[in-house]
């Protein structure tokens, strides 16, 4: 339960990978590679997708993309890009992150207004405003079609690109039961991932406007990206993106079992409002243990989670049942009350 990205691929991705068609990327003539970008760009309805070898890499290119060197980039404090990406952002792009806090992930559209300064000298430009959806570090809390719009408004007034980092942007268009389209159109381009709940080995794919598009091919090439023979990778990634995404509802159902299991053991301290897709983050401070104490006692019944401080983050995904969940709280509840 560590996290979805563990999906091991279906036997059906692991056939398609053996028979499907293969030719050179970085000369864009693998054909299943070009059939996974239109798929891609169709799905977020935008006009060009590049696949890159991960959420990282997709964040980075998108982010490079759409700035220059010393230009300021608003997004939410803590934010994937910002806290857990090794600082790509400011190594590769020299770029200055303007964090603002959120609230359960969401920013509220007048503190971002607040934060823009007019151009002066003494500023680095505000050229971009990065959204993640759903949000990891908030509990995989949604933005919704408002909310988004809201924050796009902002960006047009100030004359700023909107990107998302949708790495699970699936993950909140099953949750707020809306096509993924309706999350995407406000954004000037976005990145998803088929590594994660999708349960594809390897992949994501940033999509955009056709000379975005071009600009991160580039990117794409500086950082190592450009592979060859990525039809390996995309044969799986079109299997994910036609046949995996309607089963997601079933990790947000686990999560949500599992969530409300956690509510009633004494000693956690949960809030359900954030439990809105497959992330479940609690609070372990009333069982008077850390972490890692917690962590290695559960990995002791065969649990895997990660954790950090007091706070305890699972997962749900496909290799998750309904059985693990039971499991899980069973096991929690035992090693709580041994102490
Ligand atoms: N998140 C991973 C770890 O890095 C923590 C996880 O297990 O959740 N954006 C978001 C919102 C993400 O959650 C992640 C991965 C990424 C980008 C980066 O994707 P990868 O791991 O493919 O580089």
């Amino acid at each position: 339960m560590r996290s979805d990205t563990v999906t091991l691929p279906t036997q059906e991705m692991l056939q398609a990978i053996l028979h499907t068609p293969l030719r050179d990327d970085v000369y864009g003539e693998d054909p299943t590679v070009n059939k996974l970008q239109e798929l891609a760009a169709e799905k977020i309805g935008k006009e060009k997708a590049l696949l890159v070898t991960s959420g990282t890499q997709g964040n980075l290119v998108s982010i490079l993309s759409h700035t220059k060197k010393g230009d300021e980039v608003i997004l939410e404090a803590s934010a994937h890009t910002y806290r857990t990406e090794a600082g790509g952002l400011c190594i590769v792009g020299g770029l200055i992150p303007n964090p603002i806090q959120g609230t359960m992930g969401v920013l509220d559209p007048r503190d971002v207004e607040r934060a823009i300064r007019t151009r002066n000298v003494h500023y680095p430009e505000p050229t971009l405003i990065a959204i993640e959806n759903t949000h990891n570090a908030a509990g995989g809390t949604c933005w919704n079609q408002s909310q988004i719009k809201a924050i796009k408004k902002v960006a047009e007034r100030h004359g700023m690109r909107i990107y998302m980092d949708g790495a699970r942007v699936f993950n909140a268009a099953i949750a707020l039961n809306v096509d993924a389209k309706e999350l995407t159109t406000h954004m000037d381009s976005v990145t998803f991932c088929l590594s994660k709940g999708l349960s594809a080995p390897i992949g994501s794919l940033v999509i955009g406007d056709e000379a975005f598009i071009e600009r991160t091919r580039k990117w794409r090439k500086v950082l190592g990206g450009g592979l060859r023979q990525a039809g390996v990778i995309a044969a799986p990634g079109i299997i994910a993106l036609e046949k995996m995404v309607d089963r997601l509802k079933e990790d947000h159902a686990n999560a949500r079992t599992l969530a409300e299991g956690l509510a009633r053991i004494r000693g956690v301290s949960i809030n359900l409002e954030t439990v809105q897709t497959n992330i479940v983050r609690y609070d372990i401070a009333g069982l008077e243990m850390n972490s890692s104490q917690f962590v290695s006692k559960l990995r002791k019944h065969g649990i895997k989670t990660a954790g950090s401080g007091i706070s305890i983050r699972m997962v749900t995904h496909r290799m998750i049942s309904r059985e693990d969940i039971d499991y899980t709280l069973n096991t929690i509840e035992a090693v709580t009350k041994a102490r």
